[in-house]
């Protein structure tokens, strides 16, 4: 059979097929965070989800990453069905699901292992229990990790010398009334509005996890970097209703896979970068005071501690504040 007959036959074939067995449907999803999307911990995340979930439904499904510095807007996204899947801080999620507001006190958590262990409780699956009725699906607790303050006036090393400093905030009311009992002039903004006020001198100091300052090269406007680890901030991976309430049985548990893989290589990110962080901004130029009297901070805060007693939930934050490994 000469090479022009076999040919045909076999693009006769493959049409045949094609025809018989249409190729796997193939869902594109769409993942969006507020950092670097190459070297930052959520990034990394985000690049293990895609390849968990693109490998294990052979390919069915496709993540596409995108950075979007505003927080609040991609949770406004996912909520009305726009975008598929956010990694945000909790910064902005308590205006949206007010039980997760309990997870932002100032220290709340003694460290990464009681943040991690209570968050991955059935303490932390209570909360995610609570975004079904705000139009939201609470997937994992991810990391962004203990906050510390940077600014550009002066060292800052007892409550006193962050009185009158205007600092940025995350558009939290938790930690509003935390710096604003501390004296600070609390300015609310999306971190997509951060870097230009900072250069602008609109505000004099901001406070983040070591990667998002090494990350975001926050050392370029700000002098001064203490170690306060005032509060610990949770990260989650959120999902609209709209896609996750079209998943059947099995590829929810594909999902949850994915979901745990970029937990975890999100955390350890954050666990490698903290300390490495410090080193490279003390390189940078930035002058960091390391130890600072934590007692005196939370003495500080003390009014702040009593309103949240009132204004959130008591119960939920003994249980969390009180959360040990179990032996
Ligand atoms: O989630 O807004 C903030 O300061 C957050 O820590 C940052 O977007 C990473």
């Amino acid at each position: 059979m000469g090479i022009i007959r076999r040919a045909a036959l076999a693009a006769g074939l493959v049409a045949g097929l094609s025809a018989v067995t249409p190729a796997a449907a193939q869902t594109q999803l769409t993942l969006q965070h507020p950092l670097p999307t190459a070297n930052s911990h959520y990034g990394a995340g985000a690049m293990a989800f895609k390849e968990s979930l693109e490998k294990a439904s052979n390919g069915r499904y496709r993540v596409t990453i995108q950075r979007n510095d505003n927080e609040r807007e991609m949770i406004e996204s996912v909520q009305i069905g726009t975008l598929d899947l956010t990694i945000t801080s909790t910064g902005p999620v308590g205006n949206f699901v007010p039980e997760v507001r309990t997870v932002d006190v100032p220290f709340l958590f003694r460290n990464y292992a009681h943040a991690r262990g209570a968050l991955d409780s059935q303490i932390g699956q209570d909360i995610l229990a609570k975004f079904p009725a705000r139009g939201l699906v609470g997937i994992i607790w991810m990391e962004n990790g203990f906050r510390h303050l940077t600014n550009s006036r002066h060292e800052v090393q007892t409550p006193a010398d962050i009185r009158g400093l205007k600092i940025r905030t995350m558009e939290n009311q938790v930690h509003m009334r935390a710096f604003s009992t501390l004296g600070a002039l609390p300015t609310p903004m999306a971190f997509s509005e951060l870097i230009p006020a900072l250069q602008q001198g609109t505000v004099d100091g901001q406070e983040n996890p070591i990667p998002v300052i090494v990350a975001n090269n926050i050392n370029q406007v700000q002098k001064f970097l203490t170690l306060t680890g005032h509060v610990y901030s949770p990260a989650l991976l959120i999902g609209s209703p709209a896609l996750w309430n079209g998943l059947n049985a099995a590829d929810k548990a594909l999902f949850m896979d994915a979901a745990r893989a970029a937990r975890d290589a999100n955390r350890a990110k954050v666990s490698t970068d903290e300390q490495s962080g410090i080193d490279e901004l003390r390189r940078r130029g930035m002058t960091v005071v390391t130890r600072i009297d934590t007692e005196q901070f939370q003495g500080a805060l003390a009014t702040a501690f009593a309103q949240y007693e009132k204004d959130l939930d008591a119960g939920l934050l003994k249980r969390l504040r009180d959360w040990k490994p179990q032996p």
